[in-house]
């Protein structure tokens, strides 16, 4: 089997690297010292940075029309965990996985448990999946899952994430993510209210379930695969079922999943006011859920959300610890590519954030200074923090540069070799 890449390539890569950075590195901790900024400071910090891999991210995304599949496609879990294990190898960005069953289904959990542990992973938010039916399953979720007007597909839809739980306690995962693809395609097919009291019914038995150490991050969607309303359409109804479910319950925020031009900044700072920001799936939009690559469209953005974030660390807002996974669509790129970029993304757009001077932020607010303040904010987003990352990077034993380094050693094509095209397992769903 195909284990990774070798650390002695990898150190070689660098080695040609190491004096460009050496510069770069001490130029910016010049310029930082300028503005009273101590980068080692910082990078530490950003050293402890890692965002989850959703294992369906390591395969080829689709739309509507086609797929298009790559070279050496992982066939199962434990492929897709090897290429996740290559993904945090170079990018030392992504110490942990996050499941979607059933499509990561496999006959010994402490097996995949051990081959996690031996690439360096462990395991985030489990993911259940009750927006498409599964072969032998009795009830179809066509017209909806946990708030089914048939009270045998609610029970069946319970059971499924019951199942994702118990699952997730043999992995050692103290979360479960619950999207709902429940809607209605037409004016009137929807009772909304009713709707609503079956999520919150159902929902309740899964919350009942949960260890004592687990949380449970509901995640809303404007709209798709229902196109006139959606159960958890918003960051609201999502608010009012995790208020009604309990303390363990809180809302995810998945970027893709509003109306274009929403202020998702902003819905960030309400969540993390009322106690009730579970974390995020980080991609980017230009015009729905799109899946693109995070911060590939917009990154000031993806800054203004970590703005928020660290403003609320830095300010110790109570029960303030949000989970972090990407949850992207890769139809045209290699997947371990765009995961190594974009969680590189995240990763600087963090770093960014932790470059804004709060103090005089706090000081511009109070005195409606509003120029100041979007200098300050800009100043800290528009400063180039690359050889930080790369530091970092090269410090934990990954690339300087992910993506050459990845290219260089024919990972690729080797597990091609190893991975005869075959039918998806389930990886790059939408
Ligand atoms: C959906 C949601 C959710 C889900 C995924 C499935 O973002 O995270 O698990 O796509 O492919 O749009
Ligand atoms: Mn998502
Ligand atoms: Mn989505």
């Amino acid at each position: 089997m195909t284990t990774g890449i070798d650390a002695a390539f990898i150190a070689a890569r660098n080695d040609a690297l190491r004096r460009d950075l050496a510069h770069d590195y001490e130029h910016l901790g010049d310029q930082l010292a300028r503005r009273g900024i101590d980068l080692e400071h910082v990078r530490a910090q950003v050293a402890t940075f890692g965002v989850a891999i959703p294992s369906w991210g390591v395969g080829t995304g689709g739309t509507r029309f086609a797929r298009f599949p790559g070279p050496g496609e992982p066939r199962h879990v434990f492929d897709k965990l090897q290429d996740c294990g290559v993904i945090q190898q170079l990018a030392r960005a992504t110490p942990t996985v996050s499941l979607h069953i059933p499509w990561d289904k496999c006959t010994d959990w402490s097996e995949l448990r051990g081959q996690a542990a031996s690439l360096g992973l462990a395991f985030d938010a489990m993911n259940s999946n009750t927006f498409s039916d599964q072969p032998g399953q009795p009830r179809s979720y066509k017209f909806g899952s946990l708030t089914h007007t048939d009270a045998a597909t609610r029970a069946q839809a319970v059971a499924h994430n019951l199942e994702c739980i118990d699952i997730g306690r043999k992995l050692g995962s103290k979360a479960l993510t619950v999207w709902v693809g429940d809607g209605s395609n037409f004016p009137g097919q929807h009772h909304f209210r009713r709707a609503f009291d079956r999520y919150l019914e159902s929902t309740r038995q899964i919350y009942a379930a949960l260890p004592d150490d687990w949380r449970m991050f509901l995640e809303h969607k404007i709209c798709e695969p229902a196109f006139y309303s959606t159960v958890i359409q918003d960051w609201g109804s999502s608010y009012l079922a995790a208020s009604a479910l309990g303390p363990k319950a809180q809302c995810l925020v998945d970027l893709g999943h509003h109306a274009p031009n929403v202020n998702i900044e902003l819905i960030v700072a309400r969540l993390i006011a009322a106690g009730k920001l579970a974390g995020f799936h980080f991609n980017d939009s230009k015009y729905g859920d799109d899946d693109l690559d995070a911060g590939s469209v917009s990154p000031y953005r993806l800054f203004l959300v970590f703005n928020e974030l660290v403003a609320a660390a830095h300010e110790r807002a109570p029960g303030f610890d949000p989970a972090y996974m990407l949850d992207q669509s890769h139809n045209v790129t290699d997947p371990i590519e765009s995961l190594m970029t974009s969680a590189a993304q995240v990763q600087r757009s963090y770093a960014q954030a932790l470059l804004v001077d709060r103090d005089a932020l706090d000081a511009a607010q109070e005195a409606n200074d509003a120029m100041t303040a979007t200098h300050l904010l800009k100043a800290a987003f528009q400063t180039d923090v690359t050889p930080l990352l790369q530091r970092v990077r090269a410090d934990a034993g990954g690339a300087i540069d992910p993506v050459a380094t990845y290219r260089a050693s024919g990972y690729r094509r080797q597990v091609a070799e190893a991975r005869p095209a075959a039918l998806s397992g389930g990886g790059g769903i939408v």
